[in-house]
């Protein structure tokens, strides 16, 4: 079993999208273990995209994750970190293939909808960032 963070960021509030891509997490047979929807302050952004802080589009991503509300999750399974990637799709919704999350509803790159965590050790990080209660 394995925990990873995924964010549905707020293009995909906006579109009214949580429900149909929290029911495919669910019909993967994925575990929610926790859920909140959060306004994510520029601390917070800042702090979890710190990887990316030197790049050009650093900016343009902090502006847009705290635009407006956006939900949080705890997800667990087998091998969860890489089967929500798969699930997502490519970065760029260009590249994304068809049946992925980013691949039928995505066009833009910075707002891709979804964030899921890469590695183990960024999904420990990036949980005790966003539910230090849990972790
Ligand atoms: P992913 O979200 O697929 O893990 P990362 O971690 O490389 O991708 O990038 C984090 C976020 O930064 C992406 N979700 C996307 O919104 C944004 N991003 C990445 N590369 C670019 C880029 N070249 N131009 C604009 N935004 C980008």
């Amino acid at each position: 079993m394995e925990r990873t963070f995924v964010m549905l960021k707020p293009d995909a509030v906006k579109r009214r999208l949580v429900g149909e891509i929290i029911k495919r997490i669910e019909a993967k047979n994925l575990n929610i273990i926790a859920l909140k929807m959060i306004h994510i302050d520029r601390k917070l952004a800042e702090t979890h995209y710190g990887e990316h802080r030197e790049k050009p589009f650093f900016k343009d991503l902090v502006d847009f994750v705290t635009s407006g509300p956006a939900v949080a999750m705890i997800v667990e399974g087998p091998n969860a970190i890489s089967v929500v990637r798969t699930m997502m799709g490519a970065t760029n919704p260009f590249n994304a293939a068809p049946g992925t999350i980013r691949g039928d509803f995505g066009l833009d790159l910075t707002q891709n909808l979804i964030h899921g965590s890469d590695s183990p050790q960024s999904a420990q990080r990036e949980l005790a960032l966003f539910f230090p209660e849990e972790t």
